[in-house]
Parts: C-alpha cells; sequence; structure tokens
C-alpha cells in the first residue's frame, strides 16, 4: 500500500482517479483549492489539504512522504485562458514547476523518495493545436492555439527539465476530450457529452455550433484513470509523454443522435453559429500508450453514454427524493 498525492483530486478526472486508487487500497492526500472542485467529490478516507497548486510551501507539504504524485489541478477551460491569461498561467505552468520543484530528490530541497518522487501529469490534445495529420501521434508537431495549451506544453518542457536536470520521473498523458459520470453540465465549460445527455433527456433541445461536421476523439473517465494508474511505474527521468484517446472519431451530429437513441427521446437541435477558432478534427492515436502501458480496448462510446444517462437519472432522483 502506498500514499499518493493527487492534485486537482476533488475536480471531475482527480475524483474517479481518487475511487481508483482507494480501491486498490492506496492512501490519498488531495490538494484542491475547491474552485471547480466540490468536496462532495472527495473519496472517503482520503485526506484534503485545501490549498493552491501554485503556492511552493503547500505543494511541499501535501507531498511529504508520498510514495507518488498525480498532478491534474488545472484551469481546464481554454476560455478563461482568453480572459484571464496570468491567473490561469499562474495554475497551469507555475503549478506544475511547483509540483516537479516539490518532488525533487531529498538533499536538493525535495521530500520524497531518494531519486524524486514520480510525478504523473495531465497534458492535453490542445498542445496539438491546427496539426491537420491524423490521427495525431507524440511524434506530430506541436502548434498550440490556446494559452492552455500553451501553459500543458510547458509543462511537458518543464518535465524535460525536471528529468535532466533533477532526475524527477515523469509521465504527461495528452488527454484528447474526456467524458463520463461527475463532469457538471451546469458550466459555461462543460464538455459537450455532459450537456447533450443532460438537455436531451430532458426533453430539452441542445445547440450544435457550426454544421455538426466536426469530430472529437472522447474518451471514457475510466480509460483515462486506468491509464493514470499504469502511467505512474512508467515515470521516466526521460519524461515521455503519451495520447489518452481511442483512436475513434464521432462527429458532433452522430453524438446528438446517438445520445437522443440512448435516453429514448426525439432528437431536438438547432445550429447556432460555429465557434470562432475551434478545430474542426480532433483524433488521436492511441498505440504508443496502448504499448507502453499495456492498456486494454477502450470502453465503447455507447456503453460510455449509458453509463453519464444513468448518474444523471439517480443524480435526479436523489435531488427530487431529499
Ligand atoms: P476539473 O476542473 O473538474 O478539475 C480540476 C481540479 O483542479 C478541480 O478540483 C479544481 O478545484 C482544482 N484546481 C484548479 N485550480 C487549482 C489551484 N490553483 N490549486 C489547487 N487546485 C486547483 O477538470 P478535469 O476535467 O477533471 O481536468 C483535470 C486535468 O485534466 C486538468 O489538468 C485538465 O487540464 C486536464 N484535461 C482535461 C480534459 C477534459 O476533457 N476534461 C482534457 C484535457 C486535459
Ligand atoms: C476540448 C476541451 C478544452 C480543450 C480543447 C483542446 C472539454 C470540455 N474542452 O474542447 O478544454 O482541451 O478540447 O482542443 O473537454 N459543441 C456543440 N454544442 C454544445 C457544446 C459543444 O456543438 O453545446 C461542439 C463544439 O463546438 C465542439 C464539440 O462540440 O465542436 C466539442 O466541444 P467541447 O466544448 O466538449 O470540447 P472542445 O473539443 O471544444
Amino acid at each position: 500500500m502506498a500514499t499518493f498525492l493527487v492534485t486537482g483530486g476533488c475536480g471531475f478526472i482527480g475524483s474517479h482517479l481518487c475511487a481508483g486508487l482507494a480501491a486498490q487500497g492506496h492512501g490519498i492526500r488531495v490538494l484542491d483549492d475547491l474552485s471547480t472542485g466540490s468536496e462532495a467529490n472527495l473519496v472517503p478516507g482520503a485526506e484534503l489539504l485545501r490549498g493552491n497548486v501554485a503556492d511552493p510551501d503547500a505543494v511541499r507539504d501535501a507531498m511529504a512522504g508520498a510514495d507518488g504524485c498525480f498532478h491534474l489541478a488545472a484551469i481546464a477551460s481554454v476560455e478563461r485562458g482568453v480572459r484571464d491569461w496570468l491567473a490561469t498561467h499562474r495554475t497551469n505552468l507555475s503549478g506544475t514547476v511547483a509540483v516537479l520543484e516539490a518532488a525533487r530528490p531529498r538533499g536538493a530541497g525535495g521530500v520524497g523518495p531518494a531519486g524524486g518522487t514520480p510525478v504523473v501529469y495531465a497534458s492535453s490534445a490542445a498542445v496539438y493545436g491546427d496539426c491537420a495529420a491524423l490521427p495525431l501521434d507524440e511524434d506530430a508537431p506541436t502548434r498550440p492555439l490556446s494559452a492552455y495549451g500553451a501553459d500543458k506544453l510547458g509543462c511537458e518542457l518543464h518535465a524535460r527539465v525536471a528529468g535532466a536536470v533533477h532526475g524527477i520521473p515523469t509521465l504527461g498523458l495528452r488527454f484528447f476530450n474526456v467524458f463520463g459520470p461527475r463532469q457538471d453540465p451546469r458550466s459555461p465549460y462543460s464538455g459537450v457529452i455532459s450537456i447533450f445527455c443532460d438537455r436531451l433527456s430532458r426533453g430539452e433541445r441542445v445547440d450544435v455550433f457550426g454544421d455538426g461536421g466536426q469530430t472529437r476523439d472522447f474518451v471514457f473517465v475510466g480509460d483515462v484513470v486506468a491509464a493514470l494508474v499504469a502511467a505512474l511505474p512508467a515515470a521516466s527521468s526521460t519524461a515521455p509523454v503519451l495520447n489518452v484517446c481511442t483512436g475513434r472519431s464521432t462527429s458532433v451530429l452522430e453524438l446528438a443522435a446517438a445520445v437522443a437513441g440512448l435516453s429514448g427521446r426525439g432528437l431536438d437541435l438547432r445550429h447556432q453559429p460555429a465557434r470562432s477558432g475551434e478545430i474542426r478534427h480532433s483524433l488521436g492515436s492511441p498505440e504508443r500508450a496502448r504499448r507502453i502501458l499495456g492498456l486494454g480496448p477502450p470502453l465503447g462510446l455507447s456503453e460510455g453514454l449509458a453509463s453519464v444517462l444513468s448518474w444523471m437519472r439517480s443524480k435526479a432522483a436523489g435531488s427530487a427524493g431529499g
């Protein structure tokens, strides 16, 4: 049994990861400022340290005695990065440098294992930006189009430095479009799947931005957790980065039809102007991650959507009852 630090452990992906680690019997410490996460998501038995990941003292205290760190805390919104460039940069890049700093080997200001605390961190498909060579593999050029994507690429560069200069083992995971239970459908930054499942299951109309022919690689949160857990032993001072995706392409119109079909309601949609600066197609190659991390096949989209719909139904039943 080990003890792990999970930054952002009260958020969507982090709370699923904590549940997976707890099920394996590990001890969990969460560092989260609860800005978008919720204490209700905290896994029973986990210790919550409420603090800012960009505060080096808070991170050092949180890292003390940990056998490994999963660093997920970030402002996970491209739009917030446009409005609050410097503030999101502090969290998304300075926060990661603070985590790497605290992971330094003992004797050099670090607090963890002698070789440095292994760190698995969340990068994003946003690092690829407008790269058109699909499917995207990890050697594709990185041309971020947003401050968010630039900061995630910065995390990968600092992870290289962490390995080369300080010997800290890391592994970066470039998540594509993650979906699953607990993704908040009412937040302005919600993913399209949570919005479509929420609205269509209540018989409401959904908005499709543009013609709906744009495609995404939607990966279920359970598969993301499997990748995170498998990544820790693969962390290395060579600072590898791997895609977390399915290699499966789904258009927004196909998605709307699939959700409507599963929710047993009609499909009511209206087209709205396309979002400006939006990427038309995003599709990753999962092959390298499957090989290196030994991952199984991803959950099918329909099964994943059914799981989100069922979670939404039980949540609605819970709030109606209480
Ligand atoms: P989320 O907003 O649900 O979780 C982020 C968590 O970090 C929240 O609990 C939040 O309170 C916490 N946090 C934010 N700023 C903090 C700070 N300064 N100090 C401490 N805690 C802070 O988002 P998520 O979807 O679970 O994303 C998790 C990670 O995965 C992020 O790094 C995100 O950039 C990355 N990612 C997510 C997706 C996706 O599709 N959801 C895609 C690519 C990458
Ligand atoms: C995702 C990430 C974002 C960033 C980006 C990098 C989410 C929520 N966002 O943005 O953080 O990493 O990838 O490229 O994971 N859509 C509709 N109707 C709606 C909502 C969305 O048509 O009500 C469309 C939207 O125009 C887009 C697609 O659905 O074409 C996916 O939208 P999204 O917001 O879920 O994710 P994306 O890919 O824009």
